[in-house]
């Protein structure tokens, strides 16, 4: 059992390491997985401030299917129905505005920092 939990520690710190590598210019921080619920079509938080090398979960809890999509098009989930997510990870030049293709009135931003 220790040795379980001891050899898992050290595969975590090896993938970590390896994802600050891959992305010279970051800070040296573990990378950290955001969540935006999507309700009552709305994106909640509507603004996140995020850096590259995170990921940005988007979490469907409408009956209605839901997309989040970069407003120019660079980046999209594609559908999300009830109760499913998807994710992306964020980088240096993704577009921040977004919007559901299904109902353009919603809205949100992820601000690089
Ligand atoms: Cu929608």
């Amino acid at each position: 059992m220790t040795a379980l939990v001891t050899r898992r520690k050290v595969i975590a710190g090896v993938a970590a390491t390896s994802a600050a590598l891959a992305m010279p210019g970051s800070v040296l921080a573990a990378p950290t997985a955001h969540e935006v619920r999507i309700k009552r079509f709305a994106f909640v938080p509507d603004r996140i401030q995020v850096r590259v090398g995170d990921t940005v979960r988007w979490i469907n809890e409408d009956l209605a299917p839901h997309t989040a999509t970069a407003e120019s098009f660079d980046w999209d989930t594609g559908e999300i129905v009830r109760n499913q997510s998807a994710e992306v990870i964020v980088t240096a030049e993704m577009d921040t505005q977004y919007f559901c293709v299904f109902h353009p009135h919603m809205k949100g931003a992820i601000e690089l920092v």
